[in-house]
């Protein structure tokens, strides 16, 4: 991006088990982006409270989430791991951005209407202006590069809205501290591969989320063989074989995932798994999967165990990852006070 240093920021909710559609979704992707990259991976916990949590559940999941980043192969010394409520920037650069966003915008998003249901009125705020945090998370980086999954394109759009609206308010002032027409940049979402929206193995339709009542719709990172065997060998499918074209698996959303998730953990194309499989019965191609699928999380199951056996460790990566954020974000911080014209210390 035109006068922006490149740089990678993303983050997961410690809001329960992560699943495979986290691992496939956005994980994989955060871990090859560190050849190319300067790369800042955070657990946003401010995030997760947007729904009630139980505060030890909670901590927990903060030191899984971290375990989980690190047992997928992210390198906390050489990029940076933390907790969003370490760094409190975040908040306060969401609080200006809730002055920047439009009611209307935020009117708009998905997710919102899904999460709060139909018991709007009792949502809390915090789930309303989610969005507006999401952008300051990634804009107090001025990132440039956001890999996420599909459900995540809206916020991103509306983070490069904000962005952009941004400069376009205080493009004088922006202008007279030195940072030429643009302070902020637009931060472009990765989202790419066979697998940007794995669906719920009990539900083809349903997006695969830590939220689901039934453990049987996803795949945890933390389950062993044999419940990964019993899982895959449970989703649903339908009663035809497997077709030999992509175009095959059009209104077929249950073979579609599937096939999805093998293409995405053998790292080839829908097509390839297609050429190998189709015409096939499930239950020879369930068979393969479940063994790649052993395979390839096996061991980060393993390693996440083992690294939250020990709880000061993770707690000191997440401290020396925050120490490395807050002077990256007070840094932009201090910019944009003074852009909008707060006096400071
Ligand atoms: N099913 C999915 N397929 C592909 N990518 C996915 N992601 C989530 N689900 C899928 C991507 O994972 C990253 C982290 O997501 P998150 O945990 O911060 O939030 P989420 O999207 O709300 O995940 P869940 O599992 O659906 O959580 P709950 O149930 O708590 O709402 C993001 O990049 C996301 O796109």
């Amino acid at each position: 991006m035109a006068g922006f240093k490149e740089r990678v920021f993303s983050g997961v909710q410690p809001t329960g088990n992560l699943h495979l559609g986290n691992y496939l979704g956005a994980i994989t992707k955060f871990v090859a982006l560190q050849d190319t990259h300067d790369c800042i991976y955070c657990v946003v916990d401010l995030h997760a409270i947007t729904v009630q949590q139980d505060p030890d559940a909670l901590r927990n999941s903060i030191r899984e989430v971290t375990a989980a980043f690190i047992a997928c192969g992210i390198d906390p010394k050489k990029h940076i791991v933390f907790n969003q409520s370490q760094v409190p920037e975040h908040a306060e650069l969401a609080w200006i951005f809730n002055c920047v966003a439009r009611l209307g915008w935020l009117n708009r998003m998905t997710q919102f209407k899904e999460k709060a249901g139909k018991d709007r009125e009792n949502a809390s705020v915090g789930l309303y202006a989610y969005p507006a945090l999401m952008a300051a998370d990634i804009l107090v980086y001025r990132a440039t590069h956001v890999p996420v999954g599909e459900d995540q394109k809206q916020h991103l759009e509306l983070a490069r809205d904000i962005a952009q609206k941004f400069n376009n308010d205080f493009g004088p002032s922006i202008a007279k501290h030195g940072f030429g027409d643009a302070f902020f940049p637009q931060p472009e979402p990765l989202i790419q591969g066979p697998a940007t929206r794995v669906m719920s193995l009990r539900d083809g339709t349903k997006k695969m989320s830590k939220s689901d009542p039934s453990d049987y719709s996803r795949i945890n990172l933390s389950d062993d063989a044999d419940a990964i065997a019993q899982k895959v060998r449970k989703a649903k499918t339908d009663p035809e074989p497997l077709p030999s074209e992509e175009a095959g698996l059009e209104n077929r959303p249950e073979a579609d995932n599937l096939v999805g998730i093998y293409a995405a953990l053998a790292d080839t194309t829908r097509e390839a798994v297609l050429k190998e499989f189709g015409g096939g019965q499930f239950s020879t191609f369930k068979a393969a999967l479940v063994d790649l699928s052993v395979a390839k999380l096996g061991p980060i199951g393993g390693e996440m165990k083992r690294l939250v056996a020990d709880p000061a460790s993770i707690d000191a990566i997440l401290v020396d990852g925050a120490e490395r954020a807050g002077v990256i974000a007070r840094e932009t911080m201090n910019a944009v006070k003074d852009i909008v014209g707060f006096v400071r210390r």
